[in-house]
C-alpha cells in the first residue's frame, strides 16, 4: 500500500522528496490543495476541515499511513484528525521541534513559519512539553511562500525580505531554527548565508522521513521492494496541475509527469 502525503500545495514536495530520498521503496500519493492554498492565513476550524477531506481522499486509494507535510495543517489540525481516522497521521511540527531540541546547546531555539502556524504557537508548546526550559522565538515570514513560488529564490528582494524577517533573530543567542513551512527549506543557502553558520538549521522535512521510517518499520508495514511494486508516485492538485507540474519538477529530482 502507498503513503498519502497532503499539503496545501506544493510546498510539501520537499517533504515528499525527503521521504523518496530516505524510503526509496514506497510508493507516495502526494495530494497538493492548490485550490485553496495558502493554509496560512485560514482559520483552524477550516484547516481542520480541508484536511479531513483530502485524508478521506487518500483512504480512497488506501494508504496505510499519513503524513501532513504542510506545517500550518500539522500546527492547527494534526490532533482532530488523529483522533478521528484511525491510519496512522503523522505531522512535521513533532519531528522538527524534537530535532530542534536534540540540538540546541544555549537552549535557545528560533522558529520561522506562516502567520497561522506562528500564532498558534504550536511548535513552543511543542518544545516546551519536551523541554520546559528552552527559550522559543517564533517569527512568521509569510513573504517567503510567494517568492519561492514565483521563483525567486535566487533574486536579490528574496535577500531583502529576508533580512526584513530574520535581523531581529540574527542578533539573539538561539544556536537553532526551524525551517517552520514547507518552502523554507528551498531558501535553506540564503537563510544560511543571513544566519551565519554558527545556527542549526533543523529541516522538519528531514527529520519526518525519519520518524515515517520508524513508524512503518514498527507497524511492519514498510515496503522493501520484496512485494512487488516499488517508487510509483502519483500526484493529484484541486486546481491548476499545469503550474503544479513545472513547480514539482524544479523541486523533484525526478520527472514529474503531467
Ligand atoms: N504548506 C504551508 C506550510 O508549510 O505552512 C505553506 C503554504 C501555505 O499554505 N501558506
Amino acid at each position: 500500500a502507498p503513503i498519502g502525503v497532503f499539503d496545501s500545495g506544493v510546498g510539501g514536495l520537499t517533504v515528499m522528496r525527503e521521504i523518496s530520498r530516505q524510503l526509496p521503496c514506497e510508493n507516495i500519493i502526494y495530494f497538493g490543495d492548490t485550490a485553496r492554498v495558502p493554509y496560512g492565513s485560514k482559520s483552524q476550524n477550516n484547516v481542520i476541515r480541508f484536511s479531513e477531506q483530502i485524508i478521506r481522499f487518500l483512504q480512497t486509494k488506501q494508504v496505510k499511513a499519513i503524513v501532513i507535510a504542510c506545517n500550518t495543517a500539522s500546527a492547527l489540525a494534526l490532533e482532530s484528525v488523529q483522533e478521528r481516522f484511525a491510519v496512522p497521521i503523522i505531522g512535521v511540527v513533532i519531528p522538527g521541534a524534537r530535532a530542534a531540541v536534540e540540538v540546541t546547546q544555549n537552549r535557545k531555539v528560533g522558529v520561522v513559519g506562516t502567520d497561522a502556524t506562528v500564532q498558534s504557537g504550536m511548535y513552543t508548546k511543542v518544545i516546551h512539553k519536551m523541554a520546559p526550559d528552552i527559550v522559543v522565538l517564533e517569527k512568521a515570514c509569510p513573504l517567503f511562500v510567494p517568492l519561492v513560488e514565483e521563483g525567486f529564490k535566487e533574486h536579490v528582494v528574496t535577500e531583502e525580505v529576508i533580512e526584513y524577517y530574520l535581523d531581529s533573530l540574527r542578533n539573539t543567542e538561539i544556536d537553532a531554527m526551524i525551517l517552520g513551512c514547507t518552502h523554507y527549506p528551498l531558501l535553506r543557502s540564503k537563510i544560511r548565508a543571513f544566519m551565519g553558520d554558527k545556527i542549526q538549521i533543523v529541516n522538519p522535512a528531514y527529520e519526518t522521513a525519519m520518524d515515517l521510517k520508524k513508524l512503518l518499520k514498527q507497524q511492519g508495514i514498510e515496503n522493501d521492494g520484496a512485494a512487488g511494486e516499488c517508487k510509483r508516485y502519483e500526484f493529484y492538485v484541486s486546481d491548476a496541475a499545469e503550474k503544479f507540474r513545472k513547480f514539482a519538477n524544479t523541486v523533484m529530482p525526478f520527472d514529474v509527469p503531467t
